[in-house]
């Protein structure tokens, strides 16, 4: 039920009544899609028990209250809209990244959807917060922030069919032989290798909803693992003992890392 002041708000166009009076169009925008990523975190961390996105389920949940609480241009709102812009940059980024690695490598469908969903979403949101800031009287067209949200779900659907063109589900596959590691809740499932040939193959697969390295500094080996992703690197090497690590901030020192010694 719309009050007839809302509805006939538009006519006195942007900014009349000043701000904190009728809502503005960035911060339902920044809301929805804050709700959505929380939502699809939500569902990713529970799906794969994955700490780390439960966590950031929970600050996006945290930052869309506080916003949806407080009034407009007060301090608290401003704080709420610059956090969840950060969030919601940190997570566009992790996951446009993801969605390209995962259609590129012909993963499976499933850990395409994820990323593709969350990457529209946040960046739907990021646009949402860069507009609320240049935007702080709050007089946004609601037709810009429908843009975003139409443009955001076009995304989502055109990704879908890039995807699909590429081919999905010929993700690359264990060979025998293969020394295995898995990658769940920011740690690798083995910290000690051994081989006794020279050419080794490893097959990683990660768990999580954010990305992981399996990187060897010796070897100039780099492999780069999105949410879901599945893949398989030969090492060369002489005998010797080589150390491998993630290489994102922090995962080193919260315990990823570990050693292949060939022999
Ligand atoms: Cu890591």
């Amino acid at each position: 039920m719309i009050h007839p002041q809302a509805r006939a708000a538009p006519a006195y166009g942007p900014g009349v009544g000043g701000a904190g009076s009728t809502p503005n169009a960035c911060s339902t925008l920044i809301v929805w899609a804050g709700a959505s990523v929380a939502i699809l975190q939500a569902i990713v961390g529970i799906a794969h028990l994955d700490r780390e996105a439960i966590a950031f389920a929970v600050f996006f949940a945290v930052g869309v209250v506080i916003l949806s609480r407080t009034s407009q241009g007060g301090r608290a709102s401003t704080v709420a809209v610059v956090i969840l812009g950060l969030l919601f940059a940190d997570v566009a980024f992790w996951m446009i990244t993801a969605t390209w690695s995962n259609v590129s490598n012909h993963e499976q469908l499933l850990y395409i959807l994820e990323p593709l969903a969350l990457a529209c979403a946040s960046t739907a949101g990021l646009i949402g917060v860069a507009a609320r800031l240049v935007d702080r009287r709050g007089g946004a067209a609601r037709t810009g922030a429908a843009a975003v949200t139409i443009a955001a779900l076009a995304t989502f659907v055109l990704g879908m069919g890039v995807a699909a063109a590429a081919g999905w589900g010929k993700e690359q596959t264990r060979g025998r032989g293969d020394l295995e590691l898995r990658i769940r809740n920011t740690a690798y499932s083995t910290t000690a290798f051994t081989a006794t040939s020279h050419q080794v193959n490893l097959y990683v697969t990660n768990d999580d909803l954010f990305w992981h390295t399996v990187t060897i500094d010796r070897l100039g080996i780099d492999l780069k693992l999105p949410v879901g992703s599945h893949r398989r690197i030969t090492i060369s090497a002489p005998a010797g003992t080589y150390t491998f690590y993630c290489r994102i901030p922090g995962h080193a020192q919260a315990g990823m890392r570990g050693a292949i010694t060939i022999s």
